[in-house]
């Protein structure tokens, strides 16, 4: 019996020390939750690092006891705190993550880095050799394991590897400025297929292996390209990822109702320079400049869940948020009147649905981000729909969803402010035929879609052709 095999940085859920005890958490982010909703409780085996640099035998039972409740099968890999530090934070969210989200003034070139991303991508490999039976399919994810197929090659897997990069890649200009660019896209050309997120991102992909790699084939076809190397021949797919859309419908149904004197404006967001907050605080700060008619009549809550990554950029962007926050709402705010709620924590999904569903615009103001998935969560709770998704074009589910959005370019604080003003003040009727068409689009290509149209691809295999957990 084929089973699928998942690997990932991180695992959907962690350890984190908690003074003397280690308790379990949820992982942050877009992987987990799309991932979590698309594995459907089946057999697959999820690989990836547990949070601790150190695992005993107790650790790994209550990781792996944790993670069946939830539905999945956890192999849990510790990383040192020399790893933490040049694979995870160094390598792939220190040069790859801000290059491809074009932050080029982040990335550290640092050789130690590059070390580091070899070595864990080697250590993933033999990981796998051990837990792996024959007929099993290896699918892949995100930007940590551009070198995981070639490791395993050399180990001697010859399973299928199919691989899903969840942000965006980057034009050659930024591409070519990391000192190890054709190994890595030697690396990647190893898979037997290689899935993004827009058509975008495949060009851009695509030309950086024209520019950089020598005696390739690149067949252009719709919907799969293939690129013949080095007498291997691997697969190039578009598979715009998605949520389950019923499950938040749902969900939504049974949202306990909000206080709603004021029209809400909503922004969901990890702490991430890519999410374009600041830019965000500004436009909201002119917006309220502009419109002083609109003031004590709407209010901004904003959401910002605590990042995993160890990194300066995002303490510095925390100070820098907060000042700003703290600006907009000492400048503007009243006796009754607070212009920004700030949420400096993960909330609760139970509350996450209630602002889905009673939000009056959803505010995604990314300044790059491969798709986002809380414009798609937001349309799929917004069950009235009367709701109005604000969507920054430099997110990949601009690509997708711009007939039925207002679009905004986060860089122009005016005409983002005045898109706000429009998306508050547009008739019922305008914002109820977007939300319908909004919604009518996701419910179709919904996270079920997504999975079965990358397994088909890579495997010639449904989600549901795996077996299932047993409770
Ligand atoms: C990467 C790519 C791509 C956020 N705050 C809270 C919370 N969240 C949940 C949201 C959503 C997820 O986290 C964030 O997903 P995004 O897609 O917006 O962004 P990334 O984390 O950057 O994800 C991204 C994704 O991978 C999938 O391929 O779309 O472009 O960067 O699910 O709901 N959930 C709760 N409380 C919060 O405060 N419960």
């Amino acid at each position: 019996m084929e089973r699928l095999i998942v690997v990932s940085a991180i695992l959907p859920i962690h350890l984190q020390k908690e003074g003397k005890e280690y308790t379990v958490k949820v992982s942050p982010g877009g992987l987990v939750t799309a991932l979590k909703q698309a594995l459907k409780k089946r057999q697959a085996i999820w690989i990836g690092w547990a949070g601790v640099n150190r695992l005993n035998k107790q650790m790994k039972e209550l990781i792996v006891k944790e993670g069946t409740k939830e539905g999945f099968i956890l192999y849990p890999v510790p990383f040192t705190d020399e790893e933490r530090k040049n694979f995870f934070d160094g390598f792939s969210n220190g040069i790859i993550w801000p290059l491809f989200h074009t932050f080029q003034a982040y990335a550290r070139f640092e050789p130690s880095y590059w070390n580091a991303y070899k070595s864990v991508n080697k250590k993933f490999a033999q990981i796998i050799k051990r837990v792996i039976h024959k007929d099993d399919l290896i699918w892949v994810h995100d930007y940590h394991f551009f070198l995981l197929p070639e490791y395993l090659k050399k180990a001697g897997v010859k399973n299928k590897t199919a691989f899903f990069l969840h942000i965006p890649f980057p034009s050659p200009e930024l591409f070519f400025k990391i000192p190890w660019r054709i190994d890595l896209l030697k690396g990647l050309l190893q898979y037997d297929l290689i899935g993004f997120h827009t058509y975008i991102d495949r060009k851009n992909f695509l030309d950086c292996i024209n520019e950089l790699i020598e005696n390739v084939n690149i067949q252009i076809k719709e919907p799969v390209t293939r690129i013949s190397y080095n007498g291997k021949t691997v697969k190039i797919g578009v598979f715009p990822i998605s949520v389950d859309f019923d499950y938040y419908e749902e969900k939504a149904k049974s949202a306990k109702p909000l206080d709603r004197r004021r029209k809400i404006i909503l922004g969901i967001d990890r702490l991430d320079y890519t999410k374009g907050l600041i830019h965000k605080i500004k436009a909201y700060r002119l917006f309220l400049q502009k419109y002083p008619e609109l003031h004590c009549k709407v209010k901004l809550v904003q959401a910002v869940a605590p990042n995993i990554k160890k990194l300066p950029e995002y303490d510095q962007l925390k100070v820098e948020f907060e000042h700003l926050v703290s600006d907009v709402n000492g400048k503007f705010g009243t006796d009754r009147w607070t212009p920004i709620q700030y949420i400096s924590r993960r909330v609760d999904f139970e509350k996450l649905i209630r602002y889905y569903r009673y939000s009056d615009v959803c505010w995604v103001n990314s300044i790059k981000d491969g798709m986002n998935l809380v414009g798609k969560e937001y349309a799929a709770a917004n069950i009235d729909e009367n709701g109005v998704l604000l969507l920054s074009e430099f997110t990949g589910a601009a690509t997708e969803l711009h007939n039925n959005c207002i679009l905004v370019n986060p860089y122009d604080i005016e005409g983002t402010a005045d898109a706000l003003y429009r998306a508050l003040t547009m008739s019922l009727e305008e914002k109820s035929q977007m939300m319908k068409r909004l919604r009518k689009h996701i419910r179709r290509f919904n996270i079920g879609w997504w999975s079965n149209a990358f397994l088909e691809t890579a495997f010639g295999k449904k989600i549901e052709d795996f077996p299932i957990l047993e409770d």
